[in-house]
């Protein structure tokens, strides 16, 4: 009786808070990391995640708290999780995550001196490791990265590039909703240090500064996906820097079609073999349960296994 009486209590006190949520753990290498709990008392909290303090979004790409949430600066007993780099790293959103409209984006950024502790978000130079946008569709009725993650468990797996070189490291985390304007940011940040990682710095084009990263006049920011436009448009421009790895002298050249088919993991195998009509750009969707559109990829991309839920050109 006691027990229910009080859940019905605690179930009544937080629908305000309920449309909205952020990253609430992590796991990597089969380590598990509890987030930081906004609405517990942050004394004692100790967590590997810089600490937030309302499921409230941000919603002015200018605000300098879209770096790493409010506010974002180290806990008193923050930890640090070792991550190796070429591992993946899942961030899980609060469950049933409620915004399936909108891009989903990670980022890095590199500490100064032996730690991210103490480090202020702002003050560093980010570079984007992951992004997917609109996956299939229009703008309007498509399908979005966004609900992809709620589909795949309210989470995201981003894998550590394997030439980033190893280092102290915020790992930003974010979701975007697109599904009422001005958008809807929601980042967190964890510190990692990433070991085993090789010698590919980001390029000057592809470093941003958040706040800077983003405009609130951007296209893939300002956008109406409720417009007249969008019932046909099929394009989605993902906010931010170019993709770490995708531009600038650093690029190494492609390695040639057949080695890349052969030396790839592909769902491909058992697709049928006629036509499919158009084929999947790089970082679209090829494959996964429930999937039904187009599985082959344009050259030079081979459709790669991500979860049950989702193969991608890659
Ligand atoms: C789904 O996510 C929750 C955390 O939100 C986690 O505890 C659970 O293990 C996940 N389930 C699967 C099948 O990964
Ligand atoms: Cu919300």
């Amino acid at each position: 009786m006691f027990a229910l009486s009080l859940l019905a209590l605690v179930s009544t006190a937080l629908p305000s808070v309920i449309a909205h949520g952020g990253v609430l753990s992590y796991s990597n290498g089969g380590n598990w990391y509890q987030g930081w709990a906004p609405y517990n008392s942050p004394t004692g909290q100790t967590t590997i995640q810089r600490p937030w303090s309302t499921y409230n979004p941000i919603t002015d790409a200018t605000d300098p708290q879209i770096a790493c949430n409010d506010d974002g600066t180290s806990g008193a007993l923050q930890l640090t999780a070792t991550v190796k780099a070429g591992s993946s790293i899942t961030a899980y959103w609060n469950q049933i995550w409620p915004h399936a409209i909108g891009p989903m984006l990670t980022y890095l950024a590199e500490c100064p001196g032996s730690s991210c502790t103490g480090v202020n978000a702002n003050t560093l130079k980010w570079f984007k490791i992951d992004e997917a946008g609109l996956l299939s569709g229009t703008v309007y009725s498509g399908s979005w990265a966004d609900g992809q993650m709620i589909a795949q468990n309210s989470s995201w797996t981003t894998t550590i590039p394997s030439t980033v070189p190893s280092g102290n490291y915020l790992i930003r985390f974010e979701t975007i909703a697109l599904h009422s304007l001005p958008a809807q940011f929601y980042p967190e940040c964890a510190q990692i240090t990433i070991t085993g990682g090789g010698s590919l710095a980001p390029t000057a084009a592809e470093l941003v500064s958040f706040p800077g990263a983003y405009s609130n006049s951007d296209p893939g920011i300002n956008l109406d996906v409720y417009s007249n436009a969008a019932q046909t448009q099929t394009t989605y421009v993902i906010p931010g820097p170019p993709l770490y790895g995708s531009s600038g002298s650093a690029v190494p050249p492609p390695p040639p079609p057949s080695s890349v088919s052969s030396s790839r993991p592909s769902s491909v195998s058992s697709a049928p073999t006629g036509p499919t009509g158009a084929s999947v750009a790089h970082y679209g969707q090829c494959g996964g349960s429930g999937y039904s559109g187009p599985t082959v990829c344009a050259a030079p991309y081979t459709c790669t296994v991500s979860n049950q839920y989702y193969s991608q050109c890659l």
